[in-house]
């Protein structure tokens, strides 16, 4: 008898086990939201943002066992906070922090700062796209700082240092973006830039920005030259539940951008974000194309912000070609993408000086939160690393 007892009492040892085994690892690997492959960030481990915010767990931590809610389609994400970004996605900026922390520094560091060591300071900078004016200014006032300062501790020459470069992006340059609705009327916001530069990206993680930060936004997807572009855009939006408005392939791009401004009107959202197309604004055509897209948005209200993106990698060359878009529509701000992939993070200090419009964004990755606004001073200082930290933290 005792012997059957104790078969039974194993057996249903065995059995609880076995469920137990089978549900919860089942429960654990309940599938997060869809993501479209190629918006995965494979790198998100890099930040320190602490836990994702997309795949909530708390409620397996319970071990309680609940049912899964019902998959709704789309799925409605909720995006990373903005505050920090460019703190957190300092490690980005590697390739120029070799250039900056510890090229510059080293050579700050020296026993003599002789006439071939402020030659190699010179170098480092015009190398890494600061531009040749630039570059002089920067050097002549630290040269002299460090002339009558009698500098020479290393955390004061790092300090004089950030001081020039913070200085020599204007820090009181207006970097807000003019994204509020006025009046019940939502603000719009033009994309413009050469292809390839990460425009329709931008948008996509801008949409982002302002549902974090609470904002409703609608997607115009003004770019009818190429059929996938409207999708791409609307894969962005619908993830956030942005409305996307577009039209028929090859349709009028001022038609749907004015549209879009329309049905932003009408539903009430606060922010229309509209793409453009970004064939090469030497082709005849693009140039004219994006007058016609302001002069018919404008019918309907201002535009509150025009945004010239820019990919870090093209240096100067990117710079010749935007400034062609400055004269066609009214820049209000840059946002400077790729940023990520170049040791030429000195691009920033050129672009303003030589556009003279300020850097509002910049992007530091293809993830779906890999934008950052910008920010003089925190930029500086991930590019040299901070004291606390170490120099290329
Ligand atoms: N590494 C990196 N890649 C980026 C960044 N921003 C955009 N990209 C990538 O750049 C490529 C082009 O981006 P799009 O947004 O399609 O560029 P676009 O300006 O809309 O291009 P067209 O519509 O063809 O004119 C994509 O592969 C993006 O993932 C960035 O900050 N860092
Ligand atoms: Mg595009």
């Amino acid at each position: 008898m005792a012997e059957y007892l104790v078969l039974a009492l194993v057996l249903l040892g065995v059995l609880i086990a076995g469920t137990v085994g089978l549900v919860v690892p089942r429960l654990r690997r309940r599938p997060e939201p869809p993501l479209p492959r190629t918006e995965v960030d494979t790198r998100a481990e890099e930040d320190l943002a602490g836990p994702p915010v997309e795949a909530p767990e708390s409620d397996l931590s319970t071990g309680v066992l609940v049912e899964p809610p019902p998959v709704l389609e789309p799925q409605v994400e909720v995006p990373e906070p903005t505050a920090g970004r460019l703190v957190r996605l300092r490690s980005r900026l590697s390739r120029s922090q070799n250039v900056f922390g510890k090229g510059l520094l080293g050579l700050l560091a020296r026993d003599h700062l002789d006439e071939d060591v402020w030659e190699e300071i010179e170098d480092s900078l015009i190398t890494a796209d600061v531009g040749v004016d630039a570059t002089r200014d920067i050097v002549d006032r630290l040269r002299e700082r460090t002339r009558v300062l009698g500098t020479r501790s290393a955390s004061e020459l790092r300090a004089l240092l950030a001081a020039e470069l913070v200085n020599a992006l204007d820090p009181s340059l207006d970097r807000s973006l003019r994204t509020a609705p006025k009046d019940g009327v939502p603000a719009v916001v033009l994309v413009v830039g050469v292809n390839g530069a990460g425009k329709t990206t931008t948008c996509g993680k801008i949409a982002r920005v302002l549902v974090a930060d609470g904002r409703s936004v609608l997607l115009g997807a003004a770019d009818t030259f190429r059929a996938a572009a409207a999708d791409q855009l609307e894969t962005w939006g619908s993830r956030v539940g942005a409305e996307t408005v577009r039209g028929p392939e090859a349709a009028d791009p001022a038609s749907v951008a004015f549209d879009a401004v329309k049905r932003g009107i009408d539903t009430g959202v606060d922010t229309v974000l509209i793409d453009t197309a970004g064939r090469l604004q030497n082709k005849v055509g693009l140039m004219d194309e994006l007058g016609k897209v302001k002069r018919v948005v404008e019918k309907q209200g201002p535009i509150d912000e025009t945004l010239l993106i820019l990919d870090a990698t093209t240096g100067q060359n990117g710079l010749e070609q935007a400034r062609v878009f400055t004269e066609v529509v009214n820049v209000t701000g840059v946002v400077l993408t790729k940023l990520d992939g170049t040791a030429k993070g000195g691009i920033v200090i050129a672009v303003q000086r030589k556009l003279g419009i300020p850097v509002k964004l910049v992007g530091l990755g293809e993830g779906k939160d890999d934008l950052a606004p910008f920010d003089p001073a925190q930029f500086v200082d991930a590019l040299l690393g901070t004291e606390a930290t170490g120099r290329d933290a």
